[in-house]
């Protein structure tokens, strides 16, 4: 694995056009979460609620990723190594039914941080075996309103069963609350990705806050 401190996925917010909430922009958004502390951002656009052509696209992603770079927040691009590479990414993020995954770290492996989607004990295992892979994401933790063909949940215990299940970090995401956190952080899991909590949230200052203040402990 890449010599690197996973702390940065203690808050990672992760954000398409869709995500956004009326009356603000996606620059905005990741400018104020930016400002609030997160320590990692995905520039996730897909599904049919996009609002971003084709053409729109790498300018947006290469605006979101000078917005992060000016924070020192490592950016990146979910499930496009090519405008991953457009842009200089600090990271690319893979799910299983995406480019594959050997292919993603032969083409990226030695210049970006790769992370990969991971759902349940049987994938997990799988990935163990392939070295490139630096973090899991892994969930749906809980039912989630923002990915419409989201694998079944896994609760606390199934995230407590895969952390288990592996030496490298594992980020948790799907359906997180706020109250949720330090139950996450208790299994081990090196941080929380989030979209609606923070995209929706009233107070971003004091959302991401808590995210950087659960109780996280290191996954060595
Ligand atoms: N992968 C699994 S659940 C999910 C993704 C991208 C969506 C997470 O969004 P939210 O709003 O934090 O539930
Ligand atoms: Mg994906």
């Amino acid at each position: 694995m890449k010599d690197f401190n996973t702390d940065f996925l203690h808050a990672y917010f992760i954000c398409g056009s869709q995500d956004v909430p009326e009356g603000k922009t996606l620059p905005g958004l990741v400018a104020e979460a930016l400002a609030a502390g997160i320590t990692a951002f995905q520039f996730r656009d897909k599904g049919s609620n996009s609002t971003l052509s084709e053409a729109e696209r790498l300018p947006m992603a290469q605006k979101l990723h000078q917005l992060c770079y000016a924070y020192h927040v490592p950016f990146f691009i979910d499930d496009d190594v090519q405008l991953a590479q457009q842009v200089h990414a600090e990271g690319v993020h893979v799910g299983q039914s995406d480019e594959e995954i050997r292919q993603v770290i032969k083409e990226v492996g030695a210049q970006m941080i790769i992370g990969y989607s991971c759902s349940n004990l049987t994938q997990v295992e799988q990935a163990n075996k392939i070295s490139g892979i630096d973090y899991y994401g892994s969930g749906p933790i809980y039912a989630t309103q923002s990915k419409s063909d989201a694998d079944p949940e896994i609760g606390i215990a199934g995230l407590s069963q895969l952390v288990k299940s592996t030496t490298r970090p594992i980020v948790a995401i799907g359906g997180i609350t706020a109250s949720d956190l330090s139950a996450i952080a208790k299994t081990k899991a090196a941080g929380a990705a989030v979209i609606s909590l923070i995209a929706q949230s009233n107070d971003i200052k004091q959302t991401v806050s808590q995210m950087l203040t659960a109780p996280w402990i290191k996954n060595d």
